[in-house]
């Protein structure tokens, strides 16, 4: 009988706990040992494209640690907006719940001017996650984008998620990601499908 393989390391470089604790969800059925990046380590994120941001953490945090990495950098396009926040999702304000104060001032905002010149209010938006999977010398071997399309809510709904998830409608289920169980938003969400496209890749590749 042969003895059973050790699981590989993989690094989650990310400082995001919510973000974790999708990973740790949709990874748990691959034969990988999950571990941190190391403490206090922050990668500054100089890309202009969420995909761009993802490769650089991914690069930075495999080269630190020596294992095989996953980034995650992910965004809220808001069609009002023309796209913002977007990958400066993380910038846009100090805390969560600042970042959603600005972006339902900012919404309101340019509805009201929407509004002046006789358009309809737009609540249109889409969050997309890129990850990239960096071996452990820190080459780019897997790279894929999901996305999620929905609404931006007039005020944040449920108790649940992380970051802009209270006020992220999504129409089909009339539930916000805030108010979605974590399977729910494991298989509609923008890290889920991404992670969709991701896991037969990994699997061939560490498996
Ligand atoms: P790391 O770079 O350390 O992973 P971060 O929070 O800085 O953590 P990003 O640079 O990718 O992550 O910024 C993404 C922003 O979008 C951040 O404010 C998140 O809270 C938010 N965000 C990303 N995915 C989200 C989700 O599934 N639900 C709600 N907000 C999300």
């Amino acid at each position: 009988m042969a003895p059973p393989s050790t699981p590989t390391p993989l690094v989650i470089a990310s400082g995001n706990a919510g973000k974790i604790r999708e990973f740790a969800a949709l990874l748990a059925a691959l034969p990988l040992e999950i571990q941190p990046q190391p403490e206090g380590m922050e990668v500054e994120e100089t890309g202009t494209t969420l995909a761009a941001n993802a490769r650089l953490k991914a690069e930075a945090v495999a080269r630190a640690t020596g294992c095989w990495t996953l980034a995650d950098d992910s965004g809220l396009a808001v069609e009002a907006l023309k796209g913002a926040p977007g990958v400066q999702s993380a910038r846009y304000a100090d805390s969560d719940a600042e970042r959603i104060g600005r972006l339902l001032r900012e919404l309101a905002a340019a509805n009201r001017a929407r509004g002046a010149e006789g358009l309809p209010p737009e609540r249109g938006a889409r969050f997309t996650a890129a990850l990239a999977v960096a071996d452990p010398t820190g080459r780019i071997r897997l790279e894929v984008e999901g996305h999620c399309p929905g609404l931006i809510l007039e005020e944040p709904r449920g108790g649940g998620g992380f970051g802009y998830d209270p006020v992220f409608l999504v129409p089909e289920l009339g539930l916000s990601f805030a108010e979605m169980d974590k399977a729910t938003k494991g298989r509609i969400g923008h890290r889920g499908r991404a992670f969709a496209l991701l896991e037969p890749k990994l699997r061939a590749l560490l498996g």
